[in-house]
Formats: structure tokens, C-alpha cells, sequence
């Protein structure tokens, strides 16, 4: 009886496992997976050529690959970083204060690992490294507060010093991009304020010389 028991089992298995088979077969039809790192005719992702993602080195407590990392409140730049290992398309996104909006032109990348650098209030050559924001008023140097904000209108980063409660601090608690309440310490003139990465409040902000594009 046992014996029987296992052969029903085992009869049903098969029947199971040919039936996954056919399923397969007809999903993948006659298409080849490319086998070595020659020629790849059918144009198809080649299994040994495509690169693998990495561990992610990006900013792992922000919620965008983008982020605010270097601000000068007298020398009016500021500066974003892709954290991450890919990318970026910011076309779109804005550079927000209380009183000013800069957008970020149609299809504008950063590469993975690189940084743009926002001149504000000043006029120049856009390139892929640097754009200029003319008519972007100057950054309060005792107290205020910066947003990046998507094309969408979501909230993806934000800094505040000097003082509490300027504009888009709710939206940044409510985000989880800082703490209410929370600000970094005004720095003194000549240095910049920089972001480490490490935390979404202003631990991770500190006083430093300027280091525009690195
Ligand atoms: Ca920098």
C-alpha cells in the first residue's frame, strides 16, 4: 500500500514537473541565451557581459538618489551629489527657497558618483557640471532654508540653518528629510556648509572650506 502511496507521488511529480516544462518552453520560445562574451548577433543581453549592480553606494538614509550636499550662503552656489551608482535624471526637479525657484532644464543628468554645481544669482554657460541661475535671489546668510523638490513636487531633500521653521520644514519632517525643529549651526564667512550623508537632520551638516565640484 505504502509502495503505491510513492508512485501515485511520484507519477504526479512528473506530470507536474513536464507540465512546468511545457510552460517554459512556451514563455521562451526559440530564443538563445547567448553563451559566451563573442559576438552577440541577436543583440540580446549577454548573461557574461552584462554588468552585475554592485552594493549600492549611495546615501542610505535619503530617500533620493540626489541630494544637497555642499551650500555657500555667501559665495551663492550650492552644490548636488548622485550618491548613487547610477544615473540621474533631475530635469525637472528645483531648487527651492522661500522666495526664489531655479528648474532644472528638460532631460538634465547627473552621472552616477558626479556633482552639479548651482550658481546662483549670476550668469554663465550651462554644462553638465555647472548651471547658472541668474535670476535666483541671494541665499540668507544668517538664517533660511533650501529644497530640492521633483518634477512631481515631492519633497527629496532639504537643509535649514540658523533658525527653525522656514519654508518647507513641515514638508521635510513630514518626508522624513529632517527633524522638526532642527538646524544647522550658521557657518562661519568663507566656509560652506557640507552634508555627509550620514543622517536626514543636521548631524550631518558641517562647517567646511569650500569644495565645489568634489
Ligand atoms: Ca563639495
Amino acid at each position: 500500500m505504502r509502495r503505491i502511496f510513492a508512485l501515485i507521488c511520484l507519477s504526479a511529480f512528473a506530470a507536474l514537473a513536464a507540465g512546468c516544462g511545457a510552460y517554459a518552453n512556451s514563455v521562451e520560445g526559440d530564443v538563445s541565451v547567448p553563451q559566451s562574451n563573442g559576438p552577440n548577433p541577436q543583440n540580446l543581453p549577454n548573461a557574461n557581459t552584462v554588468p552585475k549592480p554592485g552594493t549600492p553606494s549611495g546615501y542610505p538614509v535619503s530617500l533620493s538618489p540626489v541630494t544637497i550636499e555642499e551650500v555657500a550662503l555667501g559665495g551663492d552656489w550650492l552644490e548636488l551629489y548622485n550618491a548613487s551608482a547610477f544615473e540621474a535624471d533631475i530635469g525637472g526637479w528645483k531648487v527651492m527657497d522661500a522666495q526664489n525657484s531655479y528648474t532644472f532644464p528638460f532631460g538634465f543628468r547627473v552621472p552616477a558618483n558626479a556633482r552639479v554645481i548651482l550658481h546662483l544669482g549670476v550668469s554663465g554657460i550651462d554644462t553638465g557640471a555647472e548651471q547658472f541661475a541668474p535670476s535666483f535671489g541671494a541665499l540668507n546668510v544668517s538664517d533660511g532654508s533650501l529644497a530640492l523638490v521633483r518634477a512631481g513636487g515631492e519633497l527629496m531633500d532639504f537643509v535649514q540653518w540658523g533658525s527653525a521653521n522656514h519654508a518647507f520644514e513641515g514638508a521635510a519632517v513630514q518626508v522624513g528629510e529632517w527633524a522638526q525643529g532642527d538646524f544647522v549651526t550658521t557657518p562661519n564667512q568663507g566656509d560652506t556648509m557640507n552634508y555627509d550623508g550620514s543622517a536626514n537632520n543636521s548631524t550631518a551638516w558641517h562647517a567646511n572650506m569650500p569644495t565645489p565640484g568634489n
